[in-house]
């Protein structure tokens, strides 16, 4: 399965280093982990989506990074000022003004140091024509996370939780903001992210969404579908009492093998893609409030 895209690109010196770092937060990138060790370092930067593009004719910007973005203008403001206050010299020489491209797109490019250009863009209908939605993002940098995995079945609910960690710190939770409780089997998994859902204490602020990890395998459960039903009422229940995102991760099969294949052999890895449903749920949900507090406001204008 594969999991996502690296580009590299060495810092001729130090001093690059640290501005090339300093020019992607300065545009409000999420910092990825990196690494410090004695033979190199390196500052990661994280991209909610990412394609590999091989290209056949001309390319499309003389940079060979695109980085898509909405509110072009916007972007380029926050490098021009980056550049004026960075750069000695001619600040800006270094950006080009957004010019409209034959691929129904506007873009820019900026140098921020030497043997380093960016292309950013956007197009010119993001929506493309279609309705206004409103979309949670993927980025999981400052969100807290609780994990409850069941025991039983562990060779499958091992590899589902190891999946739903990749998702979570690849996306930018910080490994302390992620709680892992273990529970005996699936049907104790709904009254433990309750308590969780519901608990306060001065040490241990309320979670943003919690992640139901467990497997029930046909074939070996007596009482499959009471013990199923249950299992996914009781989540579904607390999830919409206590308005805390549960993604659902338990998975139901026939056999050990379709499990298996669900927990990253051959059918992806659905703890993974329960993590990611929770960022996503968590990020929607604070978009959703946010934009219930603005219609109250417009009520009040009015
Ligand atoms: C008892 C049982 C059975 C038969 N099968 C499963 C299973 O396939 N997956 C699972 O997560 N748990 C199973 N359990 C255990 C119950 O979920 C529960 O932990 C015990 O009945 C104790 O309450």
């Amino acid at each position: 399965m594969i999991k996502g895209i690296s580009f590299l690109r060495p810092a001729k010196t130090a001093a690059d280093y640290g501005k090339l770092a300093n020019f992607f937060s300065a545009l409000g990138f999420t910092a990825g982990h990196g690494w410090d060790e004695p033979a190199s370092r390196g500052a990661s930067f994280l991209a909610p989506l990412a394609n590999l593009e091989f290209v056949d004719g001309a390319m499309p910007s003389t940079a060979d990074i695109l980085v898509e973005v909405l509110h072009l203008d916007a972007v380029r403001e926050t490098a021009l000022t980056w550049l004026r206050s960075q750069v000695e010299g001619e600040a800006d020489a270094r950006i080009t003004a957004i010019a409209d491209t034959d691929w129904k797109s506007r873009t820019f490019t900026v140098t921020p140091i030497d043997g380093h250009s960016f292309t950013f863009w956007e197009w010119a209908d993001p929506l493309k024509g279609k309705p206004v939605a409103v979309e949670g993002d993927l980025s999981a940098a400052g969100m807290r996370f609780a994990i409850v995995a069941a025991r039983w079945n562990a060779v499958i609910t091992e590899r589902l939780l190891d999946g739903a960690l990749d998702a979570l710190l690849r996306s930018g939770a910080a490994r302390r903001h992620i709680e892992i409780v273990r529970v005996p089997g699936a049907w104790e998994v709904a009254a433990a992210a309750r308590t969780i859902a519901d608990r306060v204490t001065p040490s241990r602020g309320p979670v943003d969404a919690i992640i139901t990890l467990g497997c029930l395998i046909r074939g070996e459960t007596a009482h499959y579908e009471a013990i199923y039903n249950e299992v996914a009422r009781g989540i579904g229940q607390s999830q919409q009492e206590t308005g805390i995102p549960h993604s659902f991760g338990v998975l139901t099969c026939e056999t050990l093998e379709q499990a298996l294949n669900r927990a990253g052999i051959k059918a992806g890895n659905k703890g993974f893609e329960a993590g990611v449903a929770a960022i996503e749920m968590v990020s929607l949900r604070r978009k959703l409030l946010e934009s219930n507090s603005m219609d109250s406001n417009d009520r009040e204008d009015a």
